[in-house]
């Protein structure tokens, strides 16, 4: 009763504001720096979006591989790091007031990485230089999550380019093989049953659980449609190989 009220009151604020219901990542809430220090997005050199990470130590950033292969080309080449720019401690992105932007030393990227749906969407981004703020460690997954990311608030809209969160349960194997046959049982894992769900943009972010970095928005289909999860990489089967 009362989320119904309030949908429709912001509906009538748009209306009257000609301004769209942010909503997003998709059905989300506002998100802070402040209490998400470690959330960072990657951008190119002149500011646009590609893609979220988490910081986990004060000069590495983990991401998806996806957000560092230029798309089109035929070999999925990697992009190069000096094409890229880490956001940190900024919760609207089209400021520049709040939070610096730090550029990137290497990128590396998990070997086996192929196409999102294969899995092992796993990358990581080195620093020019440590940020202080603070880090996020890795952990295992759980029964929820919390998403986070300045990507689309619907399939079909721009980028919010502030951050957004959602809180999204994480579904079992079980559940997501159902949902996706390529589904990579220990590698990956799933959350969200619609209504909430990351979108385009908010790619290589943080899925957290219990205050670590359980996983990293890799893929789906379409976003927050009924009953279809998000796909995440599963970052504890990664800790060997990222060391961390
Ligand atoms: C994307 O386009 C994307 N609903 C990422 C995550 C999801 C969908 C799309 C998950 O990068």
């Amino acid at each position: 009763m009362r989320g119904k009220r309030t949908a429709v009151l912001a509906a009538a604020i748009s209306l009257v504001s000609g301004a769209p219901t942010a909503q997003a990542i998709v059905g989300g809430e506002p998100g802070s720096v402040a209490d998400t220090p470690w959330v960072v997005a990657i951008t190119t050199a002149d500011g646009q979006l590609i893609c979220g990470g988490a910081l986990v130590a004060a000069d590495k950033v983990v991401t998806a591989a996806h957000c560092a292969t230029a798309k089109g080309a035929i070999t999925a080449t990697q992009r190069a790091p000096e094409q890229l720019r880490v956001v940190a401690g900024r919760t609207d992105l089209r400021t520049k007031d709040e939070g610096v932007v730090a550029e990137v030393a290497a990128v590396w990227r998990h070997p086996e990485y192929r196409e999102v749906t294969g899995g092992d969407d796993v990358a990581v981004l080195t620093l020019a230089r440590p940020l202080p703020h603070r880090t996020i460690a890795v952990g295992e997954a759980g029964d929820e999550g919390v998403v986070l990311g300045y990507g689309r608030t619907a399939e079909n809209s721009p980028p919010a380019m502030t951050l957004r969160k959602a809180t999204v349960p994480i579904l079992s194997d079980q559940e997501c093989l159902r949902k996706e046959p390529g589904y990579r049982q220990g590698a990956m894992l799933c959350a969200g049953r619609g209504g909430k769900d990351a979108c385009t943009g908010d790619s290589g972010g943080p899925l957290v659980v219990r205050g670590r970095l359980a996983g990293v928005v890799s893929f789906g289909r379409g976003c927050a449609r009924p009953a279809e999860p998000g796909v995440y990489t599963r970052l504890a089967h990664y800790r060997q190989v990222l060391g961390f």
